[in-house]
């Protein structure tokens, strides 16, 4: 197996960690199932050795990630600025996580970017930023962050360091990013992997029905009001999709992370290649894709909607009015579905 944990790079990390008197583990702002589970399943391999290690996210995640082992130590930059900043200014060295590029933390950014720190980022997103990076341990081909911090454990072969905390983390961040082992950055490595993790004893059950088994009505209701009244399908482009003001979420009391799957059920529907979720947040429109096959969704969100992202998974803004985002994808639409054409079929 190739790796990009080199010889001579893991000598030079192994150097940096040994010597850091405070190391903080960073990952992405909106944090989702990857970077949760990165950023914990690295910390725990991390503690366990006696490391100095905190976890610093720039916001908080959604709830029904709340039960991941750690997530209570995570300081969070939204909730406990001081606390955060002060970490960051007096880390001496900074783990990046499941980002390929400093502006995607935020409000973190700058405080990233004046940090003295060594900064080493480990990640599967295209363009990683060469400048900003310490040591850069890229793969665009592996399904998760996650799976490349198992892979950076094998490095070090320490993989008898796993136990139930990190490996259920490692595990959750395969499942979240796969989409349950659906995707098609699902390797034969990602089951090989999270058999090993069965073999050291995560309940895997325990995480499926921690990360699927926890709806609040509220949000089974907006899902079914979604699907019943906002459904919108165009068959001769095989798309569909679904918007939703921020009078609707109110309606449902939504609450972060409740819309986040809307998207994958659209992409559920028979025939439908590709599709599309547009919601109101603070000043822009969110806009999230979904594909299948080889349709490039993060080629839309790039060149239509200032984002992007993995090719069946991607995510973009507008700014201006939730109907003339929709209107501009509408309108964008036929075109990228000739460009694409074979990929439709
Ligand atoms: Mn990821």
């Amino acid at each position: 197996m190739t790796t990009i944990f080199t010889e001579s790079k893991m000598t030079e990390l192994v150097r940096l960690m040994s010597r850091a008197k405070s190391i903080v583990i960073t990952s992405h702002k909106s944090p989702d199932g990857d970077s949760m589970g990165c950023s914990l399943g690295l910390f725990h391999f991390l503690l366990k050795q006696g490391y100095p290690v905190t976890v610093c996210h720039p916001d908080m995640a959604p709830s029904f990630l709340h039960w991941m082992p750690g997530s209570e130590h995570i300081v969070l930059l939204e909730s406990e600025p001081e606390k955060a900043k002060k970490l960051l200014e007096n880390a001496d060295l900074i783990f990046c996580l499941d980002y390929h590029h400093p502006s995607r933390t935020g409000k973190m950014e700058e405080l990233l970017v004046a940090s003295k720190a060594g900064k080493i980022i480990i990640d599967h997103h295209r363009d990683p930023d060469q400048e900003f990076a310490t040591l850069l341990f890229s793969d665009i081909t592996a399904s998760s962050t996650s799976q490349l911090i198992y892979d950076f454990i094998e490095a070090l072969d320490r993989l008898d360091l796993i136990d139930e905390k990190s490996g259920t983390c490692i595990y959750t961040g395969l499942v979240t990013d796969t989409g349950s082992f659906r995707f098609s950055a699902t390797s034969a490595r990602t089951h090989h992997i999270a058999g090993d993790l069965i073999n050291r004893g995560i309940k895997t059950w325990q995480v499926h029905e921690n990360l699927f088994d926890t709806n609040s009505l509220n949000k089974l209701k907006m899902v079914s009001y979604a699907l019943l009244e906002k459904l919108v399908i165009l068959p001769e482009y095989k798309t569909a999709y679904i918007w939703l003001t921020r009078k609707e979420e109110e309606r449902f009391q939504v609450i972060k992370g409740d819309t986040e799957g809307l998207v994958n059920q659209v992409l559920s529907i028979e025939g439908i290649r590709l599709a599309g979720f547009f919601k109101e947040a603070d000043q822009i429109i969110k806009i999230s894709f979904r594909s299948k096959g080889e349709i490039p969704a993060n080629q839309l969100c790039k060149m239509h909607f200032e984002g992007g992202g993995h090719l069946n998974a991607s995510g973009g803004k507008y700014v201006g009015k939730i109907e003339d985002a929709v209107q501009k994808f509408v309108t964008i639409l036929p075109n990228f579905v000739e460009e694409n054409k074979a990929l439709f079929e």
